[in-house]
């Protein structure tokens, strides 16, 4: 058996039922056999085994009181997966679907992910099983400050650094900020994606969705096209779909779907983006709402953005959206480009069907890196205590992730996989945490 192979039934015997998690490392294992074999000093240090096991995990009760004085009890997490390149950073999310399995998932693409962006961040994930729908301002505080309660020993600037992810945005941070500093008395760069007022980064907001089409479009580029013209499918509609949509109409193209947990829209002639920043960001309410406004388009139940024709799909949403038929169905229509927004958008059969049909294929850990680069962009304004223009850290964001295409179309081209930017992403993440971790001894 194979060292990878090996490590991968190692992993599935030892974290039962964690599906989420054993997917996404099947993947980098897989992209990694060769680099392995090359390197036989890898194995010997027992790399890989380190990999996949996270440094520290942190499971905790997370005790509020809702509003018709009722206790209820959430349970909180945080993995703190790699921190050979820098302190932990990564997200949290919460979501009522939310176990070890995925934080664990999530923090382990975390670790190739930051270390693809350049930038000194290892790799973590956190969240809850609280699901902040309907939730009233006084409940989300109420949940927020429980969680931080106890999450607070274990994060710090220099330690660990938690920012968005589903569920969470600048309200969430704002009141995990606000506990962090009246429990330590510290006012420092704990979290990312704070508002502007108190030491958050203009542009990061928009970083995740702008980062993903920037990426798109230098995919684009290689084949000498752009997005001027292009029809665009997107699913989700929240922070990421919302700004790559965005992103995508600046740069001449028609965004004609977006969706939300109950169901999806429809317009021919390019979503109307205000609209839906009123009803999603403003108003935090259902896209079906997106009808009764627009009545050339059409609202949907259920799922179906895939079996719209398009020329690009950039799935926004969350993971295993998007499966092997909705890749057929797409690939039938003539889709000739895939960048995930969404952590693990894609399944393995999904990814394989785009590879082998001549889909070029842009993996989330490569195209949805510009969230988190800016997040780091954020950690060091405000270790210098100083903030940057959104035109600066937006040039920064662009040059990010035309490195972070660079990095992983040759390191796919080194290893005999040009154009599987799969591979490419997996291996240049891992070239540089590898590194690290053989300079800094068995720990
Ligand atoms: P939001 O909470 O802002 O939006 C999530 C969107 O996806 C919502 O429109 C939500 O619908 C929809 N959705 C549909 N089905 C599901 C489901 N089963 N579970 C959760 N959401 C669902 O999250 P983000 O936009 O921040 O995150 C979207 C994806 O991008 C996630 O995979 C996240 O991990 C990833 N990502 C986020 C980054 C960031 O900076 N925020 C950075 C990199 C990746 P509804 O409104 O009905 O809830
Ligand atoms: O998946 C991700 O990269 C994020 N949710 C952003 C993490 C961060 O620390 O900004």
């Amino acid at each position: 058996m194979s060292y990878v192979n090996d490590v991968y039934q190692q992993l599935v015997a030892r974290n039962p039922g964690e599906v989420e998690f054993h997917q996404a490392a099947l993947e980098v294992l897989q992209a990694l056999e060769k680099v392995v074999e090359a390197n036989p000093e890898m194995q010997k240090a027992g790399l890989l085994e380190r990999l996949v096991e996270p440094e520290r995990q942190i499971m905790f009760r997370v005790p509020w009181v809702d509003d018709q004085g009722r206790t209820q009890v959430n349970r909180g997490f945080r993995v703190q997966f790699n921190s050979a390149i820098g302190p932990y950073k990564g997200g949290l999310r919460l979501h009522p679907s939310v176990n070890l399995g995925i934080i664990k998932f999530l923090g382990f693409e975390q670790i190739f992910k930051n270390s693809l962006t350049g930038l000194p961040i290892g790799g973590g994930k956190g969240g809850s099983d609280f699901d902040p729908k309907g939730k009233s301002d006084r409940e989300i505080m109420a949940f927020c400050q429980s969680f931080m309660t106890e999450l607070y020993r274990h994060v710090g600037a220099n330690m660990d650094v938690p920012a968005g992810d589903i569920g969470v945005g600048a309200r969430e941070i704002g009141f995990l900020y606000g506990q962090y500093k009246r429990i330590t008395g510290q006012y420092e760069g704990v979290l990312t994606g704070k508002g502007i007022p108190y030491g958050g980064s203009l542009a990061r907001k928009e970083a995740t969705g702008f980062g993903l089409v920037y990426f798109a479009q230098e995919m684009l580029k290689s084949k000498g096209d752009s997005f001027k013209g292009k029809k665009v499918a997107i699913s989700g509609a929240g922070n990421v779909a919302i700004y790559a949509a965005e992103k995508a109409t600046e740069l001449g193209a028609t965004v004609v779907t977006m969706s939300d947990s109950t169901g999806w829209i429809y317009d021919a002639n390019g979503i109307d983006l205000p609209a839906i920043h009123e009803i999603k960001e403003v108003r935090r309410a259902r896209l079906s709402e997106y009808a009764a406004g627009h009545p050339k388009a059409e609202y949907h139940e259920g799922r179906g953005v895939w079996s719209v024709k398009c020329d690009i799909a950039l799935p926004c949403a969350t993971q295993n959206e998007l499966n092997g038929d909705d890749a057929k169905q797409l690939i039938a229509n003539g889709c000739q480009l895939v960048a995930e927004g969404a952590n693990m958008p894609s399944t393995p059969e999904a990814i394989d069907a785009f590879l082998n049909n001549g889909v070029f294929f842009g993996p989330a850990k490569a195209a949805n890196a510009g969230g988190v680069a800016v997040s780091a962009l954020e950690m060091s304004q405000n270790s210098l205590r100083l903030s940057w223009s959104f035109e600066e850290v937006d040039e920064r964001l662009k040059g990010i992730m035309s490195g972070i295409y660079e990095r992983a179309s040759s390191a796919a081209k080194r290893y005999g996989m040009e154009g599987n930017l799969v591979a490419g992403a997996n291996i240049a993440g891992f070239e540089k945490v590898a590194a690290a971790m053989m300079a800094q001894g068995i720990v």
